[in-house]
């Protein structure tokens, strides 16, 4: 499978355009439209968030509730366009433009990417970078989503970590209301208050929060990814995924950090006969789900880690591209954390990974023939 997203953040829309999606696929507008409000959602968001009610509009490959096996295409309305029409029209005229962007914004994608498309107004590198192309790769991971569930497997987000506070409650299957409650989706009621607290003062300083966040998956059949190649390794594809975010700076699968510190016999999942004397079981699960780059049948646990966002309303130094004197970075809109709402795109963004790897192995043109197949391999397992 393959996507391609396009759009701007203040463009007329978002779209991508998914291939090779198994046809007989039951996928609504109503399967995509809770992940995008979820993404918009977290304690520490800004006025665009106000401004924005994110929906997907399946403009092709879908009848009748089905997919056709034919491309899927989604548009997402960027209904602050209305507000930046002249500014971001594609016509000729106005130069410089208003709302042009000269003072680089240290962290973020303007200085350098000026100086490799070679474009003095920044606001032409900005409007690609943005964070706002998340909402496309969620609206693509939803609809990966949809075909993880058809096959019994799901995933969710929750934040371990904002600036400086951990939250501690422990993740289990039967706290997922819980998260979903949280508008800082923690497991941590008194951290939660903390961390709601940093943010509203990072606010009144004019500075940002960053995180850290627990992505998880069950049901995951075992064998997905490859030992063989380095490129079908799924821990790899996975990270490569998770890097590929905007604002993530570190991956870990499992314990994997924690691991480099302790002997080798207090690392790994000793394997046991599973329950009637059938397949197998791990009590513990430092691997993370994954062995040697392929899913073992355990809860699949990665974590990420998200920079504070690089808009700052208290400037950096810099330098003005076009004047070269020192000036003060570009005080544009920001949000102050977006912690909870990176935590959604890289649940939506792993099951685009996995729904690959599941196409990958178990092929199929239909639904109905890729769950046999599952099925079937299910059944070996089990039986092995
Ligand atoms: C972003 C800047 C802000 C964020 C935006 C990401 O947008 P604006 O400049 O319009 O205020 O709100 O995030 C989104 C629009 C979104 O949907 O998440 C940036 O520069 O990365």
């Amino acid at each position: 499978m393959r996507f391609l997203t396009a759009g701007e953040s203040h463009g007329p829309q978002l779209t991508a355009i998914i291939e090779g999606l198994p046809s007989q696929l039951p996928l609504l507008k109503a399967d995509i439209d809770p992940m995008l409000r979820k993404r918009q959602g977290g304690y520490g968001r800004g006025r665009r968030m106000v401004i924005e009610t994110d929906e997907a509009q399946i403009m092709s490959g879908v009848r009748a509730g089905r997919t056709t096996g034919a491309p899927v295409t989604l548009v997402i309305e960027n209904k602050d366009h209305r507000n930046w029409t002249e500014i971001m029209s594609p016509e000729e005229g106005g130069e410089p433009r208003k709302k042009a962007l000269t003072e680089a914004r240290p962290g973020h994608a303007d200085l350098t990417g000026g100086i490799k498309y070679r474009h003095k107004d920044l606001r032409d590198v900005l409007e690609r970078a943005s964070a706002r192309e998340t909402t496309a790769r969620v609206a693509v991971g939803a609809v990966a989503l949809k075909l993880l569930s058809e096959l019994g497997i799901d995933g969710v987000s929750y934040v371990t970590h904002l600036g400086g506070v951990d939250a501690l409650g422990a993740f289990g299957w039967d706290r997922l209301d819980e998260i979903e409650a949280s508008d800082l989706r923690t497991l941590d009621k008194n951290a939660e208050q903390r961390m709601r607290s940093g943010i509203d003062q990072a606010k009144k300083d004019g500075d940002t929060l960053g995180g850290i966040v627990e992505i998880r998956f069950r049901g995951l059949p075992p064998g997905l990814g490859s030992y063989v190649h380095w490129d079908r390794k799924l821990d790899g594809r996975i990270a490569a995924a998770v890097m590929g975010t905007q604002a993530i700076k570190g991956v870990e699968i499992g314990t994997g950090f924690e691991n480099a510190r302790v002997p080798g016999s207090k690392v790994h999942d000793a394997v046991y006969v599973g329950e009637g004397g059938h397949g197998y079981r791990r009590e513990t699960n430092g691997a993370g789900g994954l062995e040697a780059g392929m899913t073992n049948g355990e809860d699949l646990i990665v974590r990420a880690a998200m920079k504070p966002i690089a808009t700052l309303m208290k400037s950096l130094p810099t330098v003005d591209v076009v004047s070269h004197q020192p000036a003060d970075a570009a005080k544009e809109r920001s949000d102050t954390s977006a912690v909870p709402a990176a935590g959604i795109v890289l649940h939506a963004v792993i099951g685009w990974v996995l729904a690959d790897a599941v196409m990958e192995r178990f092929g199929g043109d239909s639904l109905p023939e890729l769950l046999e197949r599952v099925q079937a391999a299910r059944n070996y397992a089990q039986h092995y």
